[in-house]
């Protein structure tokens, strides 16, 4: 029997008594709602291989092979293994694979024209103490500004790139670097809940359309300021074998980026849209 157990007070759920293997339509649909309606949905306990997580994964949309071709799976790119090939040949630790997603709050593929619908996260191997997930609410960040900066941002859009003002482009191949700066709406509709949220990511903008730099960078401080409501938050202690999916149009996330780096910490990771590419 599948049942639905709330983790956050505002976001975070997690659903026992399934196998995602054998998942029927009704049991999905009801995983479908809960990730609607809590943003991060936890399933533990899986034992999957590839084919199995790239299945269950289609049900939520429709998969597209993540920008940093160096970290896909050599052999399906539409995975990308985080954690692996943390040492280089100098046995030096690399800070972009070993501190991915830990350089702050952020939203996953901001710097699309369409953004990543979910990002869905499968545990292979799990550090001894560390290395959680943070999540946060897009909605409680919105709900929270004060009506002056509501009446603000509305109808403004930011722009967004890969890597942002600091240029963190380490994950992408040179050739790649060159990225082509996208807008999207601040204060974004969520197309299935028609909940507003804070469409928000300090790591991947660049400027507020329409303002002076001055001004846009003030308001993105401001903003970055506003991104965190304590009773919007939920933190994923992960165990081998869990499946984590979070709605990147109305979350945030971060890792925490702190496990032993000797130990390993291996996830399969896919970028899932709503439509083909
Ligand atoms: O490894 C994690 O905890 C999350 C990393 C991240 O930001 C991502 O996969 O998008
Ligand atoms: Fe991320």
């Amino acid at each position: 029997m599948i049942r639905v157990q709330r983790l956050g007070p505002q976001i975070g759920a997690e659903i026992r008594g399934v196998d995602v293997k054998t998942l029927d339509d009704a049991s999905f649909a009801v995983i479908y709602r809960a990730w609607l309606e809590y943003n991060v949905v936890v399933v533990p306990g899986q034992e999957l291989a590839i084919e199995d997580f790239l299945r269950y994964s289609r049900r939520f949309g429709v998969i597209h092979p993540h920008p940093s071709k160096s970290t896909r799976h050599p052999d399906h790119p539409e995975i990308t293994l985080l954690g692996v090939n943390k040492f280089g040949p100098d046995g030096r630790l690399d800070a972009a694979i070993y501190r991915r997603g830990a350089e702050g709050w952020h939203t996953d593929g901001a710097y699309d024209a369409e953004p990543f619908k979910a990002t869905q996260l499968y545990a292979l191997a799990v550090p001894s103490r560390g290395g959680d997930t943070l999540f946060a609410s897009m909605y409680a960040a919105y709900e929270a500004l004060p009506q002056h900066l509501k009446n603000r941002l509305d109808g403004r859009k930011g722009v967004f790139t890969y890597g942002g003002r600091r240029k963190a482009t380490a994950l992408l191949n040179a050739e790649d670097r060159d990225w082509v700066p996208v807008r999207h709406p601040i204060i974004r509709t969520h197309p299935e809940t028609g909940r507003k949220a804070l469409y928000f990511d300090p790591g991947k903008i660049l400027e507020i359309e329409g303002l002076e730099e001055e001004e846009s960078d003030a308001l993105i401080d401001e903003l970055t300021g506003r991104m965190i409501q304590p009773e919007g938050e939920y933190r994923h202690r992960w165990r081998k074998g869990d499946i984590v999916i979070w709605d990147n149009r109305c979350s945030y996330h971060k890792a925490a980026g702190d496990y032993p780096p000797e130990e390993d910490r291996v996830h399969w990771r896919v970028s899932i849209k709503e439509r083909q590419p």
